[in-house]
């Protein structure tokens, strides 16, 4: 099958970001946990050849505002993905699932809506642990990095569906 690079069936994802422009929106509240996940997007960009001066950051003030930022910078014309990064702690609010939920949704919504791939590299935990456990440097899981490789395949495929 073409594509199959695996063996297994599975084609392997395009993972060449030379020539994408890619925004990062990442909310502040839990920012010991969000920058973890913005240095595990600069590596996951950095491996796919994403150029440092064609990724594009701004901050919000929390989870719930990650959906207009990304909408308005896919709407922009100007870059070929967004990642979307955040934390929402359970324990930490009353909220949790108003506030997970709408992120989620509003971040689909605005994919689907402006036909730009937004990845969701926002964490819905119990706890603190399990943000450290899925924000981790080099080598390690991190959901920010796992949210660049989405980036940049989403894109890949969006271009090349778009150009035949
Ligand atoms: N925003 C988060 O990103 N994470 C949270 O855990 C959180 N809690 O705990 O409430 C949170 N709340 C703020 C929210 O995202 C909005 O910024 C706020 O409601 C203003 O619109």
């Amino acid at each position: 099958m073409a594509g199959d690079h695996q063996g297994d069936g599975v084609p392997a994802p395009v993972l060449d970001g030379a020539d994408l422009k890619i925004a990062v929106v990442c909310a502040r509240w839990n920012s010991q946990i969000t920058i973890r996940l913005l240095d595990g997007v600069r590596r996951g960009l950095n491996e796919a050849g994403v150029a440092e001066d064609s990724i594009e950051l701004d901050w919000v003030p929390g989870a719930f505002e990650l959906p207009l930022a990304a909408k308005t910078w896919a709407l922009s014309g100007r870059v070929d993905a967004v990642v979307a990064l955040g934390c929402v702690i359970r324990g930490e609010t009353t909220h949790y699932e108003s506030v997970a939920g709408e992120c989620a949704s509003g971040i689909q919504q605005a994919q689907l809506d402006t036909g730009v791939p937004i990845a969701f590299g926002a964490l819905t935990v119990e706890n603190l642990e399990q943000a450290l456990a899925r924000s981790q440097d080099a080598g390690g899981h991190n959901v920010g990095e796992d949210g660049a490789k989405v980036a940049v395949e989403m894109a890949n495929l969006v271009r090349r569906v778009r150009s035949h």
